[in-house]
């Protein structure tokens, strides 16, 4: 029969050469006969490794929790128009998509990026949210359009409370929560939000894990893998 053309890429991450694809060297029936998940999925095609069920739990939650959020978030709204503009479903779905961004959904690598900074350097919540104001930028993962101190993000209560009861440590987590309590001391709605939580406690998961060494946690952050937690949990809602 025809075979394929010789491939100018080599992927790292799955192969199909044998007689069913692998995905980091784990064979797809062995996936669904240990009855694994989307979220062993995730840790095999994003991180190459398999991780313990607390963690894969957790990314699992992350899906399930921001899947969807109304029709008034920009994506939505941005999907909804173009799916009543009589455009095809990838169409809508990339019209959504493409707002995911810094105040919308895609501030979960910056969250990660500038907490890890401030508490790996040991500033103190107030140093690290006067120096941002000095430098005129906003603390990415605090901040809601519709939640405040008095109605908070049950997503962000719900991977916070899953964590303290199951993960190791939860170090970065609680000091984005110090970090809350001092934006809150300036305005109502400068809460943390669903990116900074799932930022924050992603750190936790990689440092707690002891599963990648600091290298690799350097890498993750910098290069910006988290956004796409969001942007795969939306996708979800974006299609309904
Ligand atoms: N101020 C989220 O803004 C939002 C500040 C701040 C210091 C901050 C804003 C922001 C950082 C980025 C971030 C993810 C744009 C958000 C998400 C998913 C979602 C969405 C949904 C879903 C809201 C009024 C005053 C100004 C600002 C100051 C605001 N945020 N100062 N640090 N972080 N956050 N993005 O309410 O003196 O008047 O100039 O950019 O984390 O996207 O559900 O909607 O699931 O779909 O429109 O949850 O916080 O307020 O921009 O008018 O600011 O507060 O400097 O001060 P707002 P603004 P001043 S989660």
């Amino acid at each position: 029969g025809k075979v394929r053309a010789p491939t100018h890429i080599i992927s790292t991450i799955s192969d199909d050469r044998g007689d069913e694809p692998c995905y980091a060297g784990v064979k797809m029936s062995s996936i669904i006969e240990q009855g694994l998940g989307v979220g062993d999925v995730i840790s095999l095609l994003w991180f190459k490794r398999s991780l313990p069920r607390y963690c894969t739990r957790f990314i699992e939650m992350c899906i399930m929790l921001c899947a969807d959020h109304g029709p008034c978030v920009s994506g939505a709204h941005n999907s909804i128009v173009t799916a009543r503009a009589g455009k095809d479903l990838v169409s809508s779905l990339v019209s959504g998509l493409l707002t995911i961004g810094p105040r919308f959904g895609g501030a979960i690598d910056d969250a990660a990026r500038y907490f890890k900074d401030a508490y790996d350097r040991g500033l103190t919540p107030y140093e690290f949210v006067e120096s941002m104001k000095k430098k005129g930028i906003r603390v990415p993962g605090i901040g809601h359009r519709i939640k405040s101190r008095d109605n908070r993000d049950k997503r962000v209560e719900f991977l916070q409370q899953y964590a303290r009861e199951n993960f190791p440590s939860v170090k970065y987590m609680e000091y984005a929560v110090q970090v809350e309590t001092y934006t809150l001391s300036k305005a109502n709605n400068l809460v943390m939000n669903v990116d900074g939580a799932i930022g924050s406690l992603f750190l936790d998961l990689l440092a707690g894990s002891g599963l990648f060494t600091k290298p690799e946690i350097d890498e993750i952050v910098e290069i910006g893998y988290l956004n796409g937690l969001f942007v795969l949990a939306r996708s979800i809602g974006l299609i309904g």
